[in-house]
């Protein structure tokens, strides 16, 4: 078992990760019940990763969240009311109810917001750290992303300018093992925690659900990039888990047998957040869509939105 820091406050750490879970178990409720508008990703189960980090940083510090973001705004100070208010679409909300779940953001404490294009909350992070270093301030930005989000280009490049730069950035992974139906061990190759070596940054592989875990790994990498003559960028990759929360909705489809792109999932490991079928089973879509699909495809191609993908002929 891990040694509680003597600085860490435990009995704030354990009502912001409470705070965290029990939003998103009302939340659950609430998106079952079809009473949210939108789309919305829950953070159930991922709560220490988010705090673990938030309580090393400041209002002053820059968090760049991901299309996961409600820990990550809680975590980060930002008002419990506000939030829920924004992914109701209510005025009073973060963004005056605009945005919902997947852009909430309060820049009055550092949360940059949510980012429903995965990966793109890494290059912002890569300006929030410029501005830093260029002012002359103190200030450590962190981006956010998961497994899915590791994958992408614009975070290599950001690592690279990081390095080359010197930028207080802090790059977090949060792998929970799958990026929507994609499992990271299909789609992710080697040990995402490996890749910054290649950038010379250096990381750490963290235990997403031990926040003591989490905070004390991760202390040092935001002392390496707040403090010293050179202000120096680090890695983290917490292994999370999405929580099997109650699933209060019923399945709406019959579920496959099989799914020839996306890898068979134990029941334990179904984000039961993301409200899939309790089975653990990928829903298949109803004959009547697949039907009205087929037609689409056969009307002449005029006929069709200008907007629908068309490949290119060879
Ligand atoms: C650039 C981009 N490509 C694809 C998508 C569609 N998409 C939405 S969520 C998601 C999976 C993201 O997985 P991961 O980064 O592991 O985050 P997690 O949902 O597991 O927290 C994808 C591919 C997107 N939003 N943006
Ligand atoms: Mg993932």
């Amino acid at each position: 078992m891990s040694t509680i820091p003597a600085e860490l406050d435990v009995i704030h750490a354990y009502r912001m990760l409470r705070l965290l879970r029990e939003f998103e178990d009302q939340l659950h409720v609430a998106i079952a019940r079809g009473n949210v508008p939108g789309f919305t990703h829950l953070y159930a189960g991922e709560e220490a990763s988010a705090v673990g980090v938030c309580l090393h940083l400041a209002d002053r510090d820059v968090l760049c969240s991901t299309h996961r973001a409600h820990g990550h705004f809680l975590a980060k100070g930002g008002d419990v009311d506000a939030l829920a208010l924004e992914i109701f679409g209510k005025e009073g909300g973060a963004c005056g109810g605009k945005g919902g779940s997947m852009h909430v953001a309060d820049w009055s404490r550092g949360m940059w917001g949510a980012n429903a294009i995965i990966g793109a909350s890494v290059p912002h992070a890569i300006g929030a750290g410029f501005a830093f270093k260029y002012r002359g301030e103190d200030g450590v930005a962190v981006s956010f992303g998961g497994d899915g989000a590791s994958n992408q280009g614009a975070g290599f490049e950001s690592m690279n300018l990081a390095k080359i730069l010197n930028l207080p950035v802090l790059f977090v992974l949060e792998d929970n093992g799958y990026a929507e139906t994609t499992a990271s061990g299909w789609a992710v190759a080697g040990r995402p925690v490996e890749r910054a070596g290649g950038f010379g940054i250096p990381s750490v592989e963290v235990d997403g659900t031990d926040l003591l875990d989490v905070y004390t790994k991760i202390g040092v990498g935001v002392r390496r990039a707040r403090e010293g003559g050179v202000r120096r960028s680090s890695m983290c990759a917490c292994r999370c888990s999405t929580a099997i929360t109650k699933v209060t909705r019923k399945p709406t489809a019959r579920p496959a047998r099989s799914s020839s792109c996306a890898p068979s999932r134990t029941a334990s490991r179904v984000s039961a957040c993301r409200c899939s079928p309790p089975d653990g089973r990928m829903p298949r879509r109803s004959t009547r869509s697949m039907r009205s699909a087929r037609r689409a495809r056969q009307r002449p191609s005029s006929a069709r939105s200008t907007h629908r993908f068309q490949p290119c002929r060879p």
